[in-house]
């Protein structure tokens, strides 16, 4: 199987994930007031997981993959410090509680790095790639978000993305961990899906 299969025999569930009324709202300007402040706040909590989740694969990664997450490790940093910056401008407060949603994919991310390789890398694909679909997808954004729709729309990150489908595509190339890879991707955009739906105040919890 290759990583880019899991998109169009699940097409249903990516869309779920790429396409949503919160990413409409930020192309139009149209969100709801406090939806977007939800999401920043809330999504700074999945970077810094995140970071984590790529220090705990990085030392069992094949050594030709070993760079690709500590490329990834900088950038995520330096985006903790973007996340933390724009919260500061909009007077967030960051130690806000994580909403279900939140908690639900910190969960997952936890657990990622105890998935056989291939899956855990096809998942962590999954979770870029629905991003630079999303965004892409509020282009180019009403002007109050259009730096968050150009974070994710560079050059650099979609070349990022497709880094990691190919190194996927060479961990999955022994077919074993097929089926694990093809589940944790459905986990990916059902979680990606709430998500957006969480910062549009659907679901909340507390
Ligand atoms: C990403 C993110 C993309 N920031 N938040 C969610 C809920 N899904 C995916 O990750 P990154 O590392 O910020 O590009």
């Amino acid at each position: 199987m290759k990583a880019g299969d899991l998109i169009g025999n699940h097409s249903r569930a990516w869309e779920g994930a790429t396409r949503h009324p919160f990413l409409e709202g930020v192309r139009d300007g149209t969100l709801p007031e406090g939806a977007f402040e939800r999401w920043l706040v809330q999504d700074r909590m999945f970077v810094e997981e995140e970071l984590g989740l790529l220090r705990r694969l990085l030392p069992g990664a094949p050594r030709r993959d070993q760079n690709l997450f500590e490329s990834g490790i900088a950038a995520l940093e330096e985006e903790l410090g973007w996340f933390e910056e724009q919260a500061r401008r909009r007077n967030l407060t960051l130690s806000a509680r994580p909403e279900r949603a939140t908690e639900s994919y910190l969960r997952f991310l936890r657990a990622l790095a105890d998935e056989p390789y291939p899956a855990a890398l096809t998942a962590l694909w999954a979770i870029e790639r629905a991003y630079l679909e999303a965004w892409r997808n509020a282009s180019p954004g009403a002007c109050e978000y259009r730096e968050f729709v150009e974070h994710w729309s560079t050059p650099e990150f979609a070349a990022f993305v497709a880094s990691l489908e190919e190194a996927a595509d060479r961990a999955l190339a022994t077919g074993e961990a097929d089926e694990r890879a093809d589940a944790l991707f459905l986990e990916v955009a059902d979680l990606e899906r709430r998500f957006w739906e969480m910062a549009l105040g659907e679901g909340r919890s507390g």
